[in-house]
């Protein structure tokens, strides 16, 4: 897309669920795959074209089910026609290496790919090289757009190693995640050091946990890039209400994006914007990605 960055439109994904939140953060947080489903569908509604998955048990713990991930895609597939659906990689800092990977089976257009290790509240979130580059062959084997997620700056340096390497196609899409504790905090300066030091071409969009969200979003919106919302990163509409659905997350990204005149993505121009073929027997046709 040539169009000058104030009129880009704007991608929104949501992430509706995650795998940290719980009903006691906040009661209104989607655990099984009808809820999840019906979320990303309010979602849909409100204007977001991506939808970053995570899922749960009914009791809320996370899962690396393939049978709740197939019914949560098959869900969301059937009530939000074109939305792109992406799974997580990172999962939860408990799981192995095979249930990160369990969403891949679900024939999913993205899955997200972070590029390095970062403290993570009081744990870790391990991403040693050699991991990376299995997690990334297997997208590319699979047809699957990575997103790749940094919590970092120095997790674009891999990327790009991988990319050089052959493990990763360019130009590259990151989501910057900002906010979480014990890593980037999310400040407008720590947000343009980390879109400074993108390589040319690459796409973006943003997230940040909690308080730091709006003004992430605000400042995302106005750079040109894309933007990430829900209960995954943030519970709270403001300072001290409690958010009733991810759709008002989306709702409010929306006004913004209004207010700074940058039209809301289509799945299908969210889709050209980010790189991710546009149907399953495109996906099966192209080319595997090395
Ligand atoms: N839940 C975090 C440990 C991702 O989805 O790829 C990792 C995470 C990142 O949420
Ligand atoms: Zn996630």
């Amino acid at each position: 897309m040539n169009s000058p960055e104030d009129e880009r439109p704007l991608v929104i994904t949501v992430a509706p669920t995650g795998a940290e939140v719980t009903r006691a953060d906040n009661p209104h947080v989607p655990y099984t795959p009808a809820e999840i489903a019906a979320e990303v569908r309010r979602s849909f509604e409100a204007g977001a074209a991506v939808c970053h998955l995570h899922i749960r048990e009914d009791d809320g713990t996370p899962s690396a089910r393939p049978d709740v991930w197939r019914e949560t895609i098959a869900r969301v597939r059937a009530s939000c026609p074109g939305m792109i659906v992406m799974v997580s990689t990172g999962g939860a800092i408990t799981m192995n290496e095979e249930e990160r990977l369990a969403g891949l089976a679900a024939r999913p257009d993205m899955a997200s790919l972070t590029t390095g290790t970062t403290n993570f509240g009081e744990g870790i979130f391990s991403n040693p090289l050699p991991l990376v580059r299995r997690f990334a062959q297997r997208m590319a084997q699979a047809n699957i757009r990575p997103e790749v997620e940094i919590f970092e700056v120095g997790m674009i340096a891999s990327a790009q190693r991988l990319a050089r390497e052959g493990l990763l196609a360019e130009p590259l899409h990151f989501n910057i995640m900002l906010g979480v504790p014990g890593a980037l905090p999310g400040t407008p300066a720590h947000l343009l050091h980390v879109i400074n030091a993108l390589p040319a071409g690459a796409s973006w969009s943003v997230g940040a946990v909690g308080r730091y969200q709006r003004q992430v979003t605000a400042l995302a919106i106005v750079l040109g890039g894309h933007v990430r919302v829900g209960f995954e990163d943030n519970v709270k509409l403001t300072r001290t209400e409690l958010a009733r659905s991810n759709a008002e997350f989306v709702a409010s990204a929306a006004a913004l994006a209004r207010a700074y005149g940058r039209p809301l993505a289509t799945p299908e121009q969210a889709r050209l914007l980010l790189g991710v073929p546009s149907t399953e027997s495109e996906r099966a046709q192209a080319p595997e990605r090395r």
